[in-house]
């Protein structure tokens, strides 16, 4: 018997992209584990994870190519060769581009793997060859990049690992013990050296349990809090003025802003006691090092972008930055540039055709308007028919009898059902990738562990097969995946990377980007007051604008849908939508219901376990009721990641979120969203 182990990285949109050790026997993967040599992960990998081989060897995995054989939607196929399912979708697409020109085929993915070359690689190379529309904005993390850019000139942040030197710790919008859970063992080590962690978050969630002080908002009017931080921090002086003085542009604009939000003033807006937000500002105006550790939780907000672009004052006003364990620490991925650089994709010419947001993708199907219509969808890496807000659009969309649809999947999911041509797609433990991590400051190596199973293959494989069937004849587009990963390295020595698993970024240990300065604005300081915002159509100065889709935003709506509505990450055994229809995480994790607080209860005779209805003008859904402390009222909670069949074969949670795009950044507001609940029967 062969007996050897493998090392790799998790592939999953996670910010933790754990090391692992994947044991083989004769060609068969039999254990997976943590690799305890990884800096940050450390030898633990996760509940999803830990599960990882039977999704592999799951009898569900999707090993042949497959042709649709009954109507869209019904999830009904038949398997064919990979040379039949080619050659359809070179004849369609061919036919598709002689028709409506390339702009008429869509690509659509996202990072249901996050590795450099089998999240986007030779995608790019293909559809540009194509002459397709180009997919734009963010259903993650690019509204929290634009808004702290705003500030700070870059979306450039803290080491979160810093976290363990930090005194006081403010996790802001982030479910750390859920989602980003390798972290909480640095956060302990803090805590132990006498650190406060404070949660700030609509939810009572486990990491606000676990929290010295929780402190609860209602949703979407953080900004409100933050500028009367400032109000406090300035009034009680509180301000680092040296490093306002060298490293700050527009104090003075900001502190007249904020001159006009007492806490008193930005209590009635957020919920959250005057005194509460004094005792707060004081907390961080006098500890030090105080680190504020956020991720996307609040970016899903029509003022999202503005929450970042605020929360990025705080550190500057303090001289946070000065301190190690201080600062703001977000997503660390654009420090990876420092050693990746993926425009070597980029394919000549593509930046000029036309743009359709991700986030509008059940727009961009349904509109009759759009010149050219969207004939041919490719999806790979997601599965927006879940995920994406809206969803109800989406599938009116994918209905289209005249839409071609091809989806690349390792399972029959939600968007995949919809195709008209799907490929099946190896799992990270059948394909080779570097992986960059937007959680902390390790390159990972990802060596495939056993061969492909059944006939799936990597997405770089299928671009290459596609473009064969295309007839397409520039080398480019038949790159191999070791060239593609080195070609887009530098300053890494991959055998060094390979024996060990991983590298860290080309960055000091002790990073402190903007202990002295040096922000990615032309003039190197923080923008208090930003021109750039000014001239595109923005207000220049931090400021609380409710959305249209609230309570305060929208009298009229909100008498008809009276409670906001999230629809957060929850189950420890889910990523995404990406397990709850596997035997050992969705049935482990019950199924979906609607959380609510006892007192929006009582007003509707509602009692624990009865059926509700909730809905919206864009959807209905019946779930069982579950009564909990952990909202305020008027905040109800149904968690996301559950299918269609979950839900009794119609819509799910995303079907009746908002899709209105954040105020820049390209994101998307689906946690402004009102809904009506009722008893059903
Ligand atoms: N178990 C598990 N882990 C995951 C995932 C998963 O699905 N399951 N998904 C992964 C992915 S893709 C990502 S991007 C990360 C995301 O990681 P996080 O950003 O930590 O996760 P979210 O649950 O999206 O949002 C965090 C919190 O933001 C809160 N929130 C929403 N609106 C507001 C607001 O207006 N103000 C404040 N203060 N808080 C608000 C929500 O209540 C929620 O508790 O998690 C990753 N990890
Ligand atoms: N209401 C609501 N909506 C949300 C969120 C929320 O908290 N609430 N969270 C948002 C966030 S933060 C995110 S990141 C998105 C996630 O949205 P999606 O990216 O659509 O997430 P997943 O459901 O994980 O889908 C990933 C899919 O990729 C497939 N996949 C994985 N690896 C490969 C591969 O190598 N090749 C191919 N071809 N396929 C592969 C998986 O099988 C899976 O079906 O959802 C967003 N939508
Ligand atoms: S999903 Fe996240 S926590 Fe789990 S193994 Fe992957 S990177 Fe680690
Ligand atoms: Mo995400």
């Amino acid at each position: 018997m062969s007996v050897e182990t493998v090392l790799g990285t998790c592939h999953h949109d996670c910010p933790d992209t754990c090391g692992w050790i994947a044991t083989v026997e004769d060609g068969i993967a039999v254990k997976l584990r943590g690799n305890p040599a990884h800096p940050y992960s450390r030898g633990e990998l996760c509940p999803k994870v830990n599960r990882f081989l039977h999704r592999v060897y799951s009898p569900d995995r999707l090993l042949q190519p497959l042709i649709r054989s009954g109507p869209k939607g019904a999830g009904l196929f038949e398997p064919v060769s990979w040379n039949a399912a080619l050659d359809r979708v070179a004849e369609m697409v061919r036919e598709i581009v002689a028709i409506w020109g390339g702009e008429a085929v869509l690509p659509w993915w996202d990072a249901g793997t996050q590795g450099l070359i089998q999240m986007s690689s030779l995608d790019r190379r293909f559809f540009g060859r194509l002459g397709a529309s180009r997919l734009v904005g963010s259903l993650c993390g690019g509204t929290a990049g634009a808004g702290t850019a705003a500030t700070n000139g870059t979306g450039l942040a803290a080491d979160p690992m810093s976290i363990r030197f930090s005194k006081l710790i403010l996790l802001w919008a982030t479910n750390t013990k859920l989602t980003n859970r390798h972290l909480w063992p640095f956060i302990e080590e803090a805590k132990a050296n006498g650190a406060e962690v404070v949660v700030i978050d609509p939810i009572r969630t486990s990491t606000a349990q676990a929290a010295d002080w929780f402190i609860q908002p209602l949703p979407g009017t953080d900004v409100a809090l933050m500028l009367a931080m400032m109000n406090v921090l300035i009034r009680d002086d509180l301000v680092d003025s040296e490093y306002v003085e060298d490293y700050t542009v527009g104090y003075e604009e900001l502190a007249d802003r904020v001159a006009g939000w007492p806490p008193e003033r930005a209590a009635d807006a957020c919920g959250v006691p005057a005194l509460e937000i004094e005792r707060l500002a004081h907390a961080y105006g006098a500890k030090r090092p105080a680190m504020i550790r956020t991720l996307i939780g609040a970016e899903h907000h029509e003022n999202g972008a503005m929450f970042f672009r605020t929360l990025a004052c705080l550190p500057a006003l303090t001289g946070s930055w000065r301190d190690r364990g201080g600062g703001l620490a977000r997503s660390v991925g654009s420090w990876a540039d420092r050693n990746v650089d993926d425009a070597v994709f980029d394919w000549p010419g593509s930046a000029s055709r036309r743009t359709i947001n991700m986030n509008h993708l059940g727009r961009a199907l349904t509109d009759s308007n759009l010149d050219p219509p969207v004939k041919a969808l490719f999806v790979w890496n997601g599965n927006p028919a879940v995920t994406v807000p809206n969803a109800a659009a989406i599938r009116q969309g994918l209905e289209r009898e005249d839409l071609f649809t091809v989806v690349s999947e390792q399972f029959m999911t939600d968007t995949a059902r919809f195709a008209d041509v799907v490929f099946p797609a190896t799992t990270q433990l059948e394909q080779v990738d570097l992986v960059p991590s937007w959680g902390h400051l390790y390159l990972g190596w990802n060596e495939p562990a056993i061969e492909p199973l059944g006939e799936a293959v990597p997405n770089t494989e299928l671009w290459r097969r596609l473009s064969r069937a295309m007839g397409f004849t520039e080398t480019e587009l038949f790159e191999g995946d070791e060239s593609l990963i080195s070609s887009a390295l530098t300053g890494v020595n991959l055998e060094t990377l390979r024996a060990d698993g991983f590298v860290r970024v080309d960055v000091p240990e002790d990073l402190r980007p903007y202990a002295n300065g040096s922000f990615g604005t032309p003039h190197g300081k923080v923008e208090l007051f930003s021109r750039t915002l000014a001239e595109s159509g923005h207000d220049p100065l931090p400021d609380f604008i409710p959305a249209r889709e609230s309570p305060a935003g929208d009298p009229d709506l909100a008498a008809r849908y009276p409670l906001v509505l999230l629809t957060p990450k929850h189950h420890t055994r889910f990523l995404n939508s990406s397990y709850s229809h596997l035997p050992k995480h969705g049935p482990v994790e019950g199924g979906p219901f609607v959380e609510l607080d006892p007192s929006n209860a009582q007003e509707r005779s509602i009692g624990e376990g009865d059926l509700l209805e909730i809905w919206n003008d864009r959807a209905r859904l019946r779930l069982p009721a579950r009564i909990t402390n952990r909202l305020r009222p008027g905040v109800v909670a149904v968690p996301f990641g559950w299918w269609s069949d979950h839900h009794g074969g119609r819509a799910t949670a995303n079907s009746l979120t908002n899709d209105t795009l954040t105020d820049w950044g390209g994101g998307v507001a689906y946690s402004d969203t009102l809904v009506e609940i009722g008893k059903v029967g």
